[in-house]
């Protein structure tokens, strides 16, 4: 092709090079003037390839375009513009001329003529089926977009229209992804919508509407008069400004269309429209298709179709998801594998649930990636990014009731402690990081003291991309807002796997992260094994980041793991075995409520319960006796029984579990002083037990149960018990 090469730098000179490296013909450089003798590094370049070289001090005067300097331009035949960091201003006629148009690339400079939009790659004129231009793109360097292809004659390879918008392929392997597209009559549609933005059929307004289009056009007008359009007259409907406005105008524009927007918010009950809807709108016509579609609700996302399990408990309906969540839809696993979910209140199945495959992680890590990576979230404003998880936090509240239910007959935990702790705090989790979104930055750091210092070294943060998630099923929804509220605060994607026998809350969040606007991609929920799904979550090399809670011993796997795929980033918390050392000089009432709360706290399936107790042994008897007391009156039942202290252990293995654990706390010679047993009633329940006369050697001083089993062990002073904690090595990780 023939390209004319207007601007000057070493940048100009690079893309000189590369234009002439494709085989391209440069008819002329036009660069400024030389400097103190010294030509720019363009002109110098095209003098050495004897490339005719202009170097005009201006090509204007009084606002028209030099006829001299037109002509020798026009001459030269340049079937294409390539304006690299041109800081001078160049009239229309030039920028027109070509067949192709002019492609402006600014690094630095934004040229007052052009607008706020050629900060970008602004290629003006692409032949297609029709001229295009393009606006607002992004160069990606590393993606693999899905979508329709679209032929584009003369590029390097087919451009992909995908859903966050057109990708073009340049021969360096990197991609531009263009968000939104002008037609040649000013129409202007998202880039992702080429294929199907002609489909829409235009609405039959009521007499309503009708009424309220003649009120929005009295306002459009007053707002195009007020920055000097005259543009509806007698026939057209068009208010649209087209590229190439002049800048102070298009201020103007964005300021009238702020008001615009507000105008019609207080003239059609609250409507609120984005700027954008009226940038998007090439005619007032258009403009009232939109806002009558979105008056109708008939604007709305698609909604999302979910194949809820439904039941009802204590007059409260529950909508559960049971699919997995990939990429924005609840979908079957791979197989239509399932398996069912049991309430460990009488054992009864809850429902059935998909049951993830090593292809579905596959399938969920790269719908992270592609919205990490080139979807909405990964471009998305911090602030924007905070707003979205403060309304997912909303959201939870809005249905705590339900989650509370949900966690109460998935996981047993009491209603009420799962409304307080469970639930409560995964929204203040979230509610706290949504404040950090713009606030993550990174520092200037003084290395060199040495004058004078030229040196400036930051640091700045950044997402690291797809993050992991394995979490256990003691407090699953908690869990769940602990790893996830940081990792999407800070604009990571989340491919996360709750426990096998918890998964339901996470489902139910997973819904109302749709609810509340999250792109597709940004969070995945796939409910299966640890030792496949997990695994291949922590063997996947396309995830960056691994958080993890659970075992000591599943941790120290997974952290192998992760070094061994891809060195990623890890972080776990693990088992402990927790001591509360109890003086003879405590407030016994106090220290015995002390006790009984570190173990019992959540059936004692709680990662920070007090493993061990040391009393020390002129108390001991007394506390001892406070405690079983203490015990027989815990009210064990329902855990929707709002009365209920102690519900049932979270699932069968676990209860069995205990049960083991137990009798060999008496094999090893500790003293049973209360429970040890399975509830005679349906379900998972184990008696609150209390052990006593518990040596450092047994299994039982040792190993964490999870469960609500009291350790104790005496005491004589206070320094041997604190040596015999310091020695534990089992502390909480
Ligand atoms: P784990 O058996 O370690 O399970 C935790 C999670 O890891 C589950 O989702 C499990 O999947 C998954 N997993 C199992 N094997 C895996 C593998 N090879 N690769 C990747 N993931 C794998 O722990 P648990 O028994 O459920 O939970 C109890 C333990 O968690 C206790 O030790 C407790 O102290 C600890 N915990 C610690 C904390 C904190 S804050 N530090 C909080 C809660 C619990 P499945 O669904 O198949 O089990």
């Amino acid at each position: 092709m023939k390209i004319a090469v207007i601007g000057q730098s070493l940048f100009g000179q690079e893309v000189y090079k590369e234009l002439k490296k494709a085989g391209h013909q440069i008819v002329g450089i036009f660069t400024i003037p030389d400097k103190d003798g010294k030509e720019d590094p363009l002109a110098a370049e095209g003098v050495k390839d004897g490339t005719p070289v202009f170097k005009y001090t201006r090509w204007r005067v009084k606002g028209k375009a030099i006829p001299e300097v037109v002509s020798e331009y026009s001459s030269l035949g340049a079937e294409l513009n390539v304006l690299p960091f041109c800081s001078q201003f160049i009239p229309m006629e030039i920028i027109d001329f070509p067949k192709h148009g002019s492609i402006i690339y600014h690094p630095s400079l934004l040229p007052r003529h052009r607008g706020a939009s050629a900060i970008n790659w602004f290629p003006r004129v692409i032949e297609m089926s029709q001229k295009l231009t393009l606006f607002g793109s992004t160069l990606i360097s590393n993606a693999s977009p899905q979508g329709q292809t679209l032929d584009i004659p003369g590029a390097h390879a087919p451009a992909i229209v995908s859903r966050n918008g057109l990708f073009l392929f340049g021969n360096d392997g990197k991609m531009l992804l263009v968000k939104s597209l002008q037609f040649e009559d000013g129409k202007m549609i998202p880039a992702s919508k080429y294929f199907s933005s002609s489909e829409s059929s235009s609405l039959q307004l009521t007499e309503e509407e009708e009424k309220i289009k003649e009120q929005l056009r009295v306002s459009a007008e007053d707002m195009l008069c007020s920055i000097g359009y005259c543009p509806m007259g007698n026939s057209g409907e068009t208010f649209h400004l087209r590229s190439g406005d002049r800048t102070d105008v298009r201020i103007l524009f964005v300021l009238a269309v702020c008001r615009l927007v507000e105008e019609i918010k207080l003239k059609c009950q609250g409507l609120q429209l984005q700027n954008e809807d009226v940038y998007m709108a090439t005619t007032f016509g258009d403009l009232t298709q939109t806002l009558v579609k979105k008056l109708r609700g008939e604007d709305d996302e698609e909604e999302l179709p979910i194949d809820y399990v439904e039941l009802n408990i204590d007059n409260l309906t529950l909508r559960m998801p049971h699919q997995l969540f990939i990429d924005g839809q609840f979908v079957d696993a791979e197989g239509g594998k399932c398996y069912n979910s049991i309430n460990p209140t009488d054992g009864s199945v809850i429902c059935r649930v998909s049951l993830a495959q090593v292809a579905d992680v596959d399938k969920a890590v790269a719908a992270a990636k592609e919205a990490f990576e080139t979807g909405e979230w990964g471009r998305m404003n911090p602030r924007d990014r905070g707003r979205l998880i403060y309304k997912l936090a909303d959201l939870m509240e809005q249905h705590q009731e339900e989650l509370a239910t949900i966690e109460a007959i998935d996981s047993g935990a009491v209603y009420t402690l799962a409304l307080k702790t469970h639930v409560g705090m995964s929204i203040q989790t979230f509610r706290y990081f949504a404040g950090w979104c713009d606030k993550i930055q990174g520092c200037t750091i003084p290395i060199n003291q040495a004058r004078p210092n030229h040196n400036l070294t930051f640091t700045k943060r950044e997402p690291v991309g797809v993050c992991g998630i394995v979490i256990p099923w003691n407090y699953p929804l908690m869990m769940l807002a602990w790893k996830t509220a940081a990792c999407l605060a800070a604009g990571n994607t989340v491919v996360l796997k709750p426990a096998q026998v918890t998964p339901l809350t996470a489902l139910k969040f997973a819904e109302l992260t749709v609810k509340a606007g999250f792109p597709k991609g940004v969070v995945n929920i796939l409910p299966g094994a640890g030792s496949l799904i997990g695994q291949r979550i922590a063997d996947h090399p396309d995830v960056r980041k691994l958080g993890f809670t659970g075992s000591t011993a599943v941790g120290k796997q997974i952290m192998k793991s992760c070094a061994l795929v891809n060195v990623k980033k890890v972080s776990l918390e693990l088992g402990g075995k927790s001591p509360l050392i109890i003086f003879s000089d405590c407030d016994l009432v106090k220290a015995v409520r002390a006790g009984m709360g570190a173990v019992f706290f959540n059936k004692g399936e709680n990662c920070i319960a007090a493993g061990r107790l040391f009393i020390e042994e002129s108390i001991h008897d007394q506390f001892l006796q406070k405690v079983v007391e203490e015990v027989k009156k815990m009210k064990i039942g329902n855990p929707l029984d709002r009365s209920t202290d102690h519900g049932p252990q979270n699932h069968k293995a676990h209860l069995d579990k205990l049960i083991e654990y137990c009798a060999t706390g008496v094999k090893e010679g500790a003293t049973l002083a209360y429970g040890g047993k399975q509830v005679p009633r349906p379900g998972f329940f184990f008696e609150p037990t209390v052990f006593t006369d518990v040596q450092d050697s047994m299994f039982i001083a040792k190993e964490e149960s999870f469960g609500p089993i009291m350790i104790i062990s005496k005491f004589q002073n206070g320094t041997r018990s604190s040596e015999r904690v310091s020695e534990d090595q089992n502390s909480h990780h």
